[in-house]
């Protein structure tokens, strides 16, 4: 890991402008990575921001306290010849935030803990994706401790926050070193306090998601089946209900099926770990890791239930 840890801070001081960008409808993990960079950039005296075309609740959560660290849109003071390109927790050219930036910057470097796809970025002069990993603020955990960067409380409770909420609550892709992570980053002055209030959702959300989950059903015992026949939802909120059908008893694969665009369906796939979700995904044109995976599905949801109660026919 030191290795990589040096490559990365040798980018880092090689061009004059560090330019960080993550992936569309960003999270905790790829913003305050992000963030983390582009402090560490302007410690070597690099001109760096971290580059947003919209903002969300994650995004909300962060902006008070690093407004000055990031752009929307205008990036003229980064001249392609003389900037760092750093994309962080995606490595698709489609789900960066800002697909254009890779056509205008050629010197880029990927770090991200996302499998590869056919849509993987081809040319970068670092390339660091481990799929074992649980976040890449773990990754940037043990970076700054490595180059002993001093962060803010503030950050530090933004990324634990992060990690809990990347690894669903240290469930997922949890490895003894993700803990020490975690450990690391309240030795820095995370507060669980604020962590938990960051983590909070509101009333309305909560009370809808267990309106969606009363749609759900089991199969063949342990398998969880939700479709959401009414109305358009975000990919985050497919995945939210697919995270939850798993706290029900018994449950060990779960599937979240609704519609993200007018004649778009996807599936959010979620296993507790003895099943690979990934492998599910890849045969209904997705992809993902063992505990989490998606794949967009065509436009009937009854076609893509079928098929989803074919494919655990042959795998339970
Ligand atoms: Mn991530």
């Amino acid at each position: 890991m030191f290795e990589v840890f040096d490559k990365l801070t040798k980018k880092l001081k090689e061009y004059k402008n560090v330019l960080i960008v993550s992936h569309k409808n960003t999270d905790l993990d790829g913003l305050t990575s992000s963030l983390l960079i582009c402090q560490i950039a302007k410690k070597f005296g690099k001109t760096s921001n971290v580059y947003l075309n919209e903002k969300n609740d994650n995004v909300a959560k962060v902006e008070n306290l690093f407004a000055s660290d990031l752009i929307t849109s205008n990036c003229e003071k980064f001249a392609p010849d003389e900037t760092l390109l750093v994309v962080l927790d995606t490595n698709s050219m489609v789900y960066i935030e800002e697909p254009k930036l890779l056509e205008i910057y050629k010197h880029v470097i990927v770090i991200d803990h996302h499998s590869r796809t056919e849509s993987s970025i081809k040319d970068s002069e670092m390339c660091y994706i481990n799929n074992a990993l649980s976040s890449i603020i773990e990754f940037m955990t043990y970076y700054i401790k490595h180059i002993n960067f001093k962060i803010d409380e503030n950050l530090a409770t933004l990324m634990l926050a992060g990690l809990e909420i990347d690894t669903n609550s240290f469930n997922f892709k949890t490895t003894p070193d993700t803990y020490k992570a975690a450990g690391i980053l309240v030795e820095l002055g995370a507060s669980l306090v604020l962590k938990q209030e960051i983590l909070r959702e509101s009333r309305e959300d909560i009370i809808k998601r267990n309106e969606l989950l009363k749609k759900s059903y089991a199969y063949k015992d342990i398998v969880s089946i939700c479709v959401l026949d009414e109305g358009k939802y975000s990919p985050v909120e497919l995945a939210q209900v697919a995270d939850e059908l798993l706290h029900f008893k018994n449950i060990e694969i779960s599937f979240c099926l609704g519609f993200v665009s007018k004649d778009e369906a996807r599936v959010s796939i979620r296993t507790i770990g003895n099943y690979n979700a990934g492998d599910i995904a890849l045969k209904l044109g997705g992809g993902g890791s063992v505990m989490s995976a998606a794949a967009t599905v065509g436009n009937s949801l009854d076609k893509a239930e079928k098929e989803i109660k074919k494919l655990v026919g042959e795998i339970i």
